[in-house]
């Protein structure tokens, strides 16, 4: 068990997230329109095993996770969200990481950047982004006049639209049309960084930073701090295309001897899925032995589906992994493979916006969070000697074995040691 968690955490270290080595700054497409005036795209996607939520990426940018991008003073910005992937995910913009997830402030037509001595609050004309469906702008504020008309004291910029549409089930969303919006940069006197983000869910932040007209960035330093890490993927949840499994693989102390039975060595791509599913079902039923301290229905109902909505994501994401299925066309409700893609990627989206929610209300309510309320008894362990050990973590599992180790080499050196004196006394005499 230590071995392995040493040999977890060695591998671990060389397997930095892409994520992390988003240094380059993005510049996404730019090209002159009609008019000669500069149009940059960038074009959303979703990752959905490069973390626990997924994250962004951009078909401009690489395969890079959540990468850094740059936007210029003065020009217009499009974020195109038509791919499948983005549904459940609309984009955000904020001064500070995640927007109103953690309330801070979102760029909108009355809000302006803290330090800046802009009025632009005054006159509802602060930047934001202008939410587009299908061509048609679904809002009335306005920086942009090559888009419609400047406007004045309008607060409305179409995210009250366009957010609400991306909780329709994926067919009825996906066929709504082209999903789109437009960001222009106006305020010169605070050059601070800025977040993309998803208004559904928290934690799926990258960074902006403002660029000069010669595609420098105007501040090198990353501030504001985004304040929390990115999900590092181990190499067996990345085989696996999970979240977090990789040390509940079987077998385990904490869970039973198998979940599936008589899997053929004939089918390496089974065998490996199988164990992969393994790895999540033991965290699951890890994470679905609950006290109740919080004393509350409620909060013993959220315990016990918390962990089990974690392993309907892991789940998807892995059938997603195995790419067994063959969907060229995710609105083909004919095609068996499409409607497994569809339910796999509602799965992943609807059921981690729910932890948010319930995690939500568990702070909200007082309760204690879901790791707060895991059994110490260790049901796999009831009835052999580690009865009277607290089993709760795969720490305390190692230190248990580490403890019964050493007492096993005390011992053993404790009958060699004895074993030598009285040999020495037989020569003796
Ligand atoms: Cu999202």
């Amino acid at each position: 068990m230590k071995f392995s968690a040493n040999l977890f955490a060695l591998s671990s270290a060389f397997l930095i997230n892409n994520v992390k080595a988003a240094d380059d700054v993005c510049k996404g497409e730019c090209k002159s329109n009609a008019d000669g005036v500069k149009e940059c795209t960038f074009t959303a996607t979703i990752n959905p095993m490069a973390g626990e939520l997924g994250y962004f990426r951009f078909d401009e940018c690489g395969e890079v996770d959540n990468p850094t991008i740059g936007m210029e003073l003065d020009t217009t910005y499009y974020f195109v969200q038509n791919d499948k992937t983005n549904h459940y995910h609309p984009l955000g913009f904020a001064y500070y990481p995640d927007g109103a997830h953690a309330d801070v402030n979102e760029l909108e037509p009355g809000i302006k950047p803290m330090n800046s001595a802009s009025t632009c609050d005054e006159t509802m004309s602060c930047p934001a982004p202008m939410y587009m469906l299908e061509g048609k702008y679904l809002g009335v504020y306005s920086n942009n006049e090559m888009l419609v008309p400047l406007s004045t004291g309008e607060d409305d910029f179409g995210l009250d639209v366009y957010e609400p549409l991306f909780f329709n089930p994926l067919l009825d969303w996906h066929g709504m049309g082209e999903w789109k919006i437009a960001l222009k940069l106006t305020i010169d006197d605070d050059i601070s960084d800025m977040f993309y983000f998803c208004h559904i869910h928290q934690y799926m932040s990258g960074r902006i930073k403002v660029l000069n007209s010669d595609g420098t960035v105007k501040q090198e330093e990353h501030l504001p701090e985004l304040g929390y890490d990115y999900d590092e993927i181990s190499a067996f949840d990345g085989e696996c295309g999970t979240h977090a499994v990789t040390d509940y693989q079987l077998p385990n102390d904490m869970c039973p001897e198998k979940f599936v039975c008589d899997v053929p060595d004939s089918n390496p791509g089974l065998k490996a899925f199988s164990s992969c599913i393994e790895a999540m079902d033991c965290k699951m039923i890890r994470g679905m032995t609950n006290t109740v301290k919080s004393d509350s229905e409620l909060a013993l109902f959220i315990h016990q589906m918390i962990p089990h909505h974690q392993n309907a994501v892991n789940m998807a994401k892995a059938l997603l992994k195995t790419e067994t299925l063959m969907c060229d066309d995710i609105t083909d409700d004919e095609n068996a493979h499409c409607v497994m893609e569809g339910i796999a990627r509602s799965i992943i989206n609807v059921q981690n916006h729910q932890i948010q929610s319930m995690r939500g209300v568990l702070d909200g309510e007082g309760y204690l969070s879901e790791s707060e309320e895991l059994c110490t008894w260790d049901p796999m362990d009831s009835n052999d000697s580690h009865d009277s050990h607290d089993s709760n973590s795969m720490e305390s599992m190692d230190s248990m074995d580490s403890e019964e180790s050493s007492a096993s080499w005390k011992n053993t050196a404790f009958a060699y040691t004895v074993g030598a004196i009285v040999s020495l006394c037989v020569l003796l005499l």
